[in-house]
């Protein structure tokens, strides 16, 4: 027979009759045929939304094929697997990513003319799996891409939330948000696996056994049920998963006896008490309810992660009904996207140790050889640190484990390192402080993982230097760098089609698109007027694309022929709107004071802002508030608005991201220096040929030094001044510029309505504390911030200069593709390799 053990996985896929279309008029019946026999609406209605999910479904076929052999693949060969876990994954839309990746776009949008469509509007029907909040979970995204493309066997796991990150609305009042339900209808992405559950406790007590062996008993038990999402790699028949955990209850959970007797909600405690758990990303962690639905849905992650890796592990790795575990390691590599994921540790060690009998030295060893872990940002508030008594009260066994591992680290500390004793308390796991006992998960990381790793150079460097300089002295191979990436194929082959055609005109290949390397090439041709004629008007389609796109969502019309400049992000003090919007403000009151000859001589500019802002963050909201405030003013008043407009897009999310980088000129990447990790948009922009004004943080250095120094805005303090700066700060000794004073004073005057902006003005104000005394150095930055502003007014004016400096700013973003980042965790951290299902 064609099976292999007893799993009963086939060696080969049966073939079955299935129309699997190539030609657009069998693309055009396959996608008629889902129209009819998979209804989810009305028959015989084919309006936009119809077509859409038949459309998907149609795609979805050719997904499942490639999936399907993939994962035969994959079990056959039998190779170290990576799995990818992490809490956030900001997918975006699906469709017009896997058209795209499986190279069908043409095909599939003469399929749909001849229903009557056009491809380009049923895309837009698509709501976007917005399951993250931002730079992490897009981070994430764009690793699936890279690790399929790049044919690795690689997976992700992450949470089904049914409401993922909230819609943005912006109201007279500010940003309101309203919950977005992106499974509303159904998802045609994902394939529920019926026969994938695993238990999941919660609460309970440790029992021993006579043998001596613990055991975590009692509580509540939900189940995790897996719900596949397949990730199809570019032109590559590799189709790897993204597999989401939802949690449900049972039949024998629900009791009907306690129903029928009226008692409704303790009935099915069970079953809202599953239904909290993916309910929402990120719930509000403000009351002691929140904090423990929060540390629940990590564990949920974790233990459905490492019972199903084990499970895969024993179904490949038992031949002979021999288990050797010590060879865990060498088929599994798992990777935690931040803190959030830490549970794994102690999770599987209680596997190893309680369910499958290993000794705490073999179980340690497997654990720590096979985990890694990455930070991704110093913010000290994003330090995760849970209480010790709730940890206590939801995992007691896990509990038992962390202490132990606390214990056992500073033993050795103490007999191998007795120089560390005065740092040891702050090494800890646990902190025993009696007002609040807690768990340091940054900590438990570092010690139980084999490799450690920042997300750009500076960052990885402040980690060594500050954050966990004390671990370097004993573990100085642990700590790694892999600067960020982002995925060529959605953040310019897809989303600028325009620039995508004249790059492949010029390099005479495509391969660029998983080459980025070769980008390079157009450097040659950075002075040639041709390409320079060609270039400006794919950047003016793209900017009328986006001027529309404004105009639709805001009723604002803005000028293509302005300089289009952006700030999008999530809303932070750290990352600095509010340079921004008070750069924007000074603007405004001095094209106020020009005579008319004076305004015709500046460069008209349009500043756009977009991001969303924690919900209970309220100096975020003020930022927004404010920039929407000054849009209304500015963009009325007739004798400035030929020459300067704001405006706020709102519910800022990949899609919209999609439509405003390539119509980008000008984007801020502007951060206190050493406060953003990385950042990733900025490689986006300037691999649509956008030009960046920035301060020396994060990733920014490292595009810099690629794009060259002629080609970067550059200002503000470096990370090194800081810390000098918040002193003398904090002594009085600093001395505002005047411009800085003006643009306050008048916001503080009502120029911009009656809102009290008080309270966030006096943030930048004051002389000490975080969130006074202006920590963010916004009044120190200002000044130099005004001056790069006037550089690029200058530069602008300049055309041949400017599109030079575009062209170049592309050519010079090779290095920030996620493939080659992907490359380097592959090859330096996990120690997978490529296993690449036949030729396409
Ligand atoms: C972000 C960092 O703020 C950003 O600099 C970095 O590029 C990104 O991670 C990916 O590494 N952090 C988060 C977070 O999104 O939630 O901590």
């Amino acid at each position: 027979s064609s099976t292999t053990g007893k799993a009963g996985i086939p060696a080969e896929i049966p073939t079955i009759a299935h129309p699997l279309a190539d030609e657009p008029a069998e693309i055009a019946s396959n996608i008629n045929y889902h129209a009819q026999y998979s209804p989810h609406f009305s028959p015989f209605k084919f309006e936009p939304e119809q077509a859409y999910y038949a459309t998907a479904e149609s795609v979805r076929d050719q997904l499942i094929k490639q999936w399907n052999e993939t994962y035969l693949h994959y079990h056959k060969v039998n190779p170290k697997q990576t799995y990818y876990l992490s809490m956030e994954y900001l997918q975006g839309r699906a469709l017009s990513n896997a058209v795209g990746n499986l190279d069908i776009q043409n095909a599939y949008a003469n399929a749909l003319k001849q229903l009557g469509h056009e491809l380009e509007n049923i895309v837009e029907q698509e709501k976007d799996a917005a399951l993250g909040n931002g730079g992490l979970g897009r981070l994430a995204s764009c690793f699936l891409d890279s690790m399929a493309t790049l044919n690795l066997p690689a997976w992700g796991y992450g949470l089904r939330y049914r409401y993922g990150l909230f819609k943005q609305l912006i109201t007279k009042a500010g940003q309101e948000e309203i919950a977005e339900d992106w499974l509303e209808k159904f998802s045609p992405w994902e394939v529920v696996r019926h026969d994938i559950v695993f238990p999941i406790r919660f609460f309970g007590h440790v029992e021993v056994l006579p043998n001596g062996s613990r055991k975590w008993v009692g509580g509540e038990i939900l189940q995790a049920v897996a719900y596949d999402v397949p990730i199809p790699g570019y032109k590559t028949k590799n189709t790897n998963s993204l597999r989401l955990w939802d949690a449900k209850a049972t039949a024998e959970d629900f009791d009907l006896f306690q129903f029928n007797d009226g008692q409704y909600e303790s009935a099915a405690h069970l079953h809202s008490s599953a239904q909290q758990i993916c309910a929402v990303l990120y719930p509000g962690d403000a009351t002691e309810n929140g904090k423990l639905l929060r540390l629940k849905q990590q564990f949920f992650l974790c233990s459905a992660s490492l019972q199903d890796i084990i499970s895969r592990f024993k179904e490949r790795n038992n031949g002979n009904n021999e288990i050797r575990w010590s060879e865990f390691p060498t088929k599994v590599a798992v990777q935690l996207n931040d803190t959030h994921p830490t549970l794994a540790i102690p999770e599987l060690m209680r596997l190893l140790l309680d369910v499958e009998g290993l000794g705490w030295d073999e179980a340690w060893d497997i654990t720590t050889r096979t985990i890694a872990y990455t930070n991704h940002t110093v913010l000290p508030e994003a330090l995760e640190k849970w209480s010790q008594a709730v940890m206590w009260k939801l995992l007691p066994r896990h509990m038992e484990i962390i202490e132990e591992i606390d214990k056992r680290f500073i033993a050795m500390i103490q007999s191998t390192r007795p120089d560390l004793e005065n740092q040891l308390a702050g090494m800890r796991i646990l902190d025993h402080n009696p007002q609040k006992a807690i768990v340091r998960m940054a900590n438990l990381c570092v010690v139980s993982s084999h490799t450690v790793n920042g997300v750009a150079q500076l960052h990885s460097d402040i980690l060594k230097a500050e954050l966990f300089a004390d671990y370097v002295s004993i573990w100085p191979t642990k700590f790694q760098n892999k600067t960020n990436g982002i995925t060529p194929r959605r953040w310019i082959r897809f989303c600028n089609p325009e620039l995508s055609h004249i790059i492949t005109k010029w390099l005479k290949t495509d391969q660029w698109v998983t080459h980025l390397d070769l980008l390079v090439n157009l450097r040659q041709f950075s002075d040639n007027p041709d390409l320079h004629a060609e270039w400006e008007s794919a950047k003016l389609a793209s900017k009328r694309r986006l001027a529309q796109y404004i105009l639709h969502v805001t009723g604002e019309s803005i000028d293509p022929n302005s300089l289009f400049d952006i700030q999008v992000k999530r809303i932070h003090e750290y990352k600095r709107q509010l340079l921004n919007i008070l750069g924007a403000i000074y603007r405004y009151k001095k094209l106020k004071e020009m005579s008319p000859e004076q305004r015709k001589n500046t460069t008209p500019r349009t500043i756009m802002f977009g991001g969303k802002a924690f919900a209970t963050y309220t100096n975020a909201k003020r930022i927004v508030k404010l920039v929407n405030d000054v849009g209304a003013v500015v963009n009325t008043d007739p004798e400035v608005n030929n020459f300067l407009k704001v405006v706020f897009v709102p519910n800022y999310n990949v899609s919209v991201a999609e439509v405003l980088i390539p119509g980008s000129e000008l984007s801020q990447h502007i951060s206190t220096a050493g406060m953003e990790a990385s950042g990733t948009s900025n490689m986006k922009f300037a691999l649509n040929g956008c030009l960046i004004i920035g301060t020396l943080d994060g990733a920014n250095v490292e595009i810099r030094e690629e794009i060259g120094e002629d080609n970067f805005f550059l200002f503000g303090a470096t990370a090194d001044e800081v810390p000098r700066l918040r002193k003398e700060r904090e002594k009085g000794m600093f001395k505002p510029d005047p411009r800085f004073e003006e643009a306050k004073k008048f916001v503080r005057s009502g120029a911009f309505g009656t809102y009290d902006y008080n309270p966030l003005l006096d943030s930048l104000e004051g002389d000490s504390g975080y969130g006074r005394g202006d920590y963010f150095l916004v009044g120190h930055d200002f000044p130099s911030y005004m001056e790069a502003q006037a550089r690029v007014d200058e530069a602008y004016k300049d055309r041949k200069r400017w599109i030079k400096m575009s062209i170049l700013s592309t050519a010079g973003s090779g290095k920030f593709s996620s493939d080659r980042t992907i490359s380097q965790y592959a090859s330096e951290i996990w120690k997978i390799e490529e296993c690449r299902v036949g030729k396409v």
